[in-house]
């Protein structure tokens, strides 16, 4: 029924226009061609003023509606201290052009109505006009010179990279289909050496552990930023165009695949005290939970936020990240609380090129450990707990050879040797029950040997050392577990004298 009404009034809209023409086609040819047209050309430069004026009133208070959004005034205002150089350089911008725009659009619309064509005037021809010629490409020519060397200079203050000395913080941002991978410099301040080569699932950015500056790069799942500190962000991609855009900032560059770019800023307001301004603003007091009039309203929920500003595939919303901006103090505790990448995901696992070198807090660590068992060893006054076992000293398979890295835990005990002077050990080699018993005692007594001259090496007196070697005689462990052979395939010491 309603369609039906629809197209019943189309129908008749039709009608009226047709008619309607009709009737000026008989009132031309009554009056007269030439009347008509003076008359049609006065109506349409009459409605040409009102077109004029409405619409300059709409772009004006759009405009001045919509400043805060365009221009980062209010609850908008930039939140580093470049931002506002960018907002302003805009407001100018716009503050010309726009003048010019209201200007020309009043010129064309008044010319359009008070010169309307008529038969009893004629247009003056000017074929020159040096004057004129002059004025409207100096004006312009001035302006622009202006917007362009003002434009000029906030581009060099913007995109100005660190200079060396400078006192900065860098961070990477890899971008990929979709999200981010934020990675930071760690305690040295230094990140590491990346190579595309080195992709892989568990080598999201492709760092390379060789690198000592990658031992302590972190990633996190959040960019948390210390106040007034400059930030560089070196920013790629992994697969197609995205877009390091953080709003609130004026940061925005793209992340192109193989080409590194960056962007330096500097943060100057915590996320805290921007919900500070908020809070004045009515538009943020509003609640954040419809649901919940009595709630937290919106200026307490605020977050800064990075988003990917380029059209990057189906899943290009949920490149989200959440920015905080806090004091130094409080970054510092998060920093520290962040676990290296390589020692949580890389360490010990078969793509650990380092397998053969401790890194000195592990040395630390360990020699702590060692020194706070042997202590305890050199105290207990039964037989068995003055058993120290190696916890890393290893062999390769089948042989009696030290790995490289076994180096470490026994230059502990060379130590501790060296510290107490009346110290005597006995070094002792197990194994598990797999293979021939003989074979085996064999293997332990090499290992037990190897261990022997090791520590000869490295100047204790053989005299106060002896090696033995007792094959799968004394088992620790359960020989019919994997577990249960893996304790029992072994080095240890024993105190004899201390
Ligand atoms: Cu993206």
């Amino acid at each position: 029924m309603t369609v039906l009404l629809g197209l019943l009034i189309v129908v008749l809209l039709a009608v009226v226009v047709v008619q309607i023409g009709k009737v000026s086609e008989l009132a031309t040819k009554i009056r007269g061609e030439e009347e008509m047209q003076d008359i049609v050309n006065k109506r349409q430069g009459f409605w040409s003023l009102i077109f004029m004026v409405v619409f300059l009133l709409a772009v004006t208070v759009s405009g001045i509606y919509y400043k805060d959004w365009y221009l980062g005034f209010g609850p908008h205002a930039a939140a580093s201290e470049h931002g506002g150089s960018i907002d302003s350089l805009f407001k100018w911008t716009l503050f010309a052009t726009g003048f010019v725009f209201i200007i020309t659009q009043i010129l064309l619309f008044v010319f359009a109505y008070r010169f309307s064509g008529s038969r009893h005037r004629k247009a003056a021809f000017v074929s020159h006009d040096n004057k004129l010629e002059m004025v409207w490409t100096a004006i312009p020519a001035i302006v622009m010179a202006f917007l362009v060397i003002g434009g000029l200079d906030t581009w060099n203050e913007v995109m100005a990279d660190i200079k060396p000395g400078d006192d900065y913080m860098e961070i990477e941002a890899v971008a990929e289909q979709f999200g981010w991978t934020i990675r930071y410099p760690g305690q040295d301040n230094a990140l590491g050496e990346r190579n595309y080569k080195l992709i892989s699932g568990d080598n999201p950015v492709g760092q390379n552990w060789k690198d000592q500056k990658n031992i302590d790069d972190f990633h996190a799942s959040e960019i948390v930023l210390p106040v007034g500190k400059r930030i560089r962000v070196r920013v790629t991609s992994k697969d197609v165009l995205h877009n390091f855009y953080l709003p609130h900032f004026r940061v925005k560059m793209d992340a192109v695949p193989g080409m590194p770019t960056y962007f330096v800023f500097t943060p100057k307001k915590t996320t805290e005290e921007y919900r500070n301004e908020l809070s004045k603003y009515a538009i943020y007091q509003a609640p954040a939970d419809p649901a919940d009039p009595n709630g937290e309203q919106l200026w307490q929920r605020f977050e800064y936020e990075l988003a990917c500003a380029e059209l990057c595939g189906k899943g290009h919303f949920s490149m989200k990240k959440i920015v905080k901006i806090v004091p130094e103090e409080e970054y510092k505790a998060w920093a520290e609380k962040q676990q290296s990448f390589y020692f949580s995901q890389v360490r010990g696992t078969s793509n650990d090129p380092n397998s053969d070198m401790w890194f000195p807090q592990e040395i630390t660590e360990r020699k702590a450990t060692f020194e706070a068992n042997l202590d305890s060893a050199r105290i207990a006054s039964s037989a068995d707990k003055k058993i120290l076992r190696f916890e890393y000293v290893n062999f390769e398979t089948g042989s009696a050879k030290l790995t490289p890295a076994s180096q470490y835990e026994l230059g502990f005990l060379v130590d501790a040797m060296q510290k107490y002077p009346n110290m005597s050990i006995e070094v002792a080699g197990h194994t598990d029950n797999v293979g021939d018993p003989a074979g085996n005692q064999t293997l332990s007594e090499g290992r037990a040997k190897s261990v022997f001259d090791f520590l000869v090496e490295k100047g204790i007196p053989a005299s106060r050392m002896r090696a033995a070697g007792y094959g799968d005689t004394r088992p620790v462990g359960d020989n019919d577990t994997e577990d249960g052979r893996a304790k029992n395939r072994r080095t240890e010491f024993r105190i004899i004298t201390q």
